[in-house]
């Protein structure tokens, strides 16, 4: 396996300095933040990304995410348009080194949670699920980071209604449509596509969410039966819920090839079904990370992985889930567990 750290590009507050000294660390996963979503990613700037990162001394392979414009998931207006430049997207970071590009394909909203800076009982903060709060939200006139805010909450309305009627057939319709549409450009520029799960992988506000569970998997893999078309195996999106295996989805998808990119992140699991995300430490949340490490060890994994989310420690202010420090302490414990596991096989 390949250990990388996921960096936002200039304005992110932890450098890539900071990133070069963490042990172990062989490249990052990034994105250029500028480009609207759903326009041509230009050669220029990929080559910008790509210098500044070398010149750190660390590897651009990775790109996360190339996102999914909402209306290629809704197939309506300009998506056709919107298609065709994903798969130039794609043409331009192959020509310039890029191995696998993680997207995904969750309606209106990313990652979701009631809160972001929930004290821990050590002391840190991290981001949490309490079901009882989602469940109050209005999400018409919310604002977290990783969504879009450009929508005014007219528009918000709109669009999930349409994500509503739409429903779950009808979204896995219009993610056939992309799938085949774009597979084949990733297949003839040997760039590994992998899918991020839904997080948390279950509908919410009423819109559908479909990446969430091995049935779904199986029916997203079979979309196109080529080894390019695979997974971003998250552990704490798929692992908030004890219906979902973690290390048994890993042998499963791992033995036929299909995980190219691995985030790695505990969660504790609550008695309600809420979580809180928690250290990468196996005793700290509900999630056996050794034994995960164990199943991408056995299935040979020499794919990307990255520690996901990390607790604000030690006083650091920045990106919700994305600090420094308690993500470099997963990295280093990930990289402690498969030492071990390589010296002991
Ligand atoms: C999440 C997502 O896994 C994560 O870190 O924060 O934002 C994820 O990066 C995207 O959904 C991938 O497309
Ligand atoms: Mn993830």
């Amino acid at each position: 396996m390949k250990m990388t750290f996921r960096w936002y590009g200039s304005d992110d507050p932890v450098t890539l300095e900071n990133i070069r000294q963490i042990p172990g660390m062989t490249g990052v996963v990034s994105a250029i933040y500028s480009i609207p979503v759903g326009e041509v990613w230009p050669e220029e700037e990929i080559v910008k990304l790509k210098k500044q990162v070398e010149d750190a001394g660390l590897e651009l392979e990775v790109i996360e995410s190339v996102p999914v414009h909402e209306d290629i998931k809704l197939a309506r207006g300009d998506y056709k348009r919107y298609i065709e430049n994903y798969k130039t997207t794609i043409r331009n970071l192959a020509k310039h080194g890029i191995k696998c590009i993680c997207y995904n394909f969750m309606p209106v909203f990313d990652w979701t949670r009631s809160r972001l800076d929930q004290p821990l009982e050590d002391g840190s903060n991290a981001l949490v699920y309490y079901r009882e709060d989602v469940d109050k939200m209005d999400p018409t006139k919310l604002a977290l980071p990783g969504w879009d805010s450009s929508y005014s909450t007219d528009e918000m309305s709109q669009l999930i209604d349409a994500y509503k009627e739409l429903g779950e057939e009808g979204l896995w319709k219009n993610l056939e449509y992309f799938i085949k549409e774009i597979m084949p450009v990733a297949v003839e520029c040997d760039v590994n596509m992998g899918i991020h799960p839904d997080d948390p992988p279950w509908p919410i506000f009423g819109i559908p969410r479909i990446i969430t569970c091995e049935a779904n998997l199986d029916r997203f893999l079979a979309l196109y039966p080529d080894k390019h078309h695979g997974l971003t195996l998250c552990s704490g999106s798929l692992g908030c819920t004890n219906l979902n295996d973690i290390p048994a989805l890993i042998r499963k998808y791992g033995k036929e090839g299909r995980i190219h990119f691995a985030h790695i992140r505990n969660v504790k699991i609550l008695d309600d079904g809420s979580f809180e995300e928690s250290a990468h430490l196996s005793g700290c949340g509900s999630l056996d990370i050794v034994e995960i490490l164990k199943a991408y060890h056995e299935t040979g994994f020499k794919g990307y992985v990255r520690p996901d989310h990390g607790r604000m420690i030690w006083g650091e202010t920045g990106k919700p889930g994305y600090g420094l420090y308690d993500r470099a302490l997963g990295a280093t414990y990930m990289n402690g567990i498969w030492e071990t596991l390589e010296k002991l096989s």
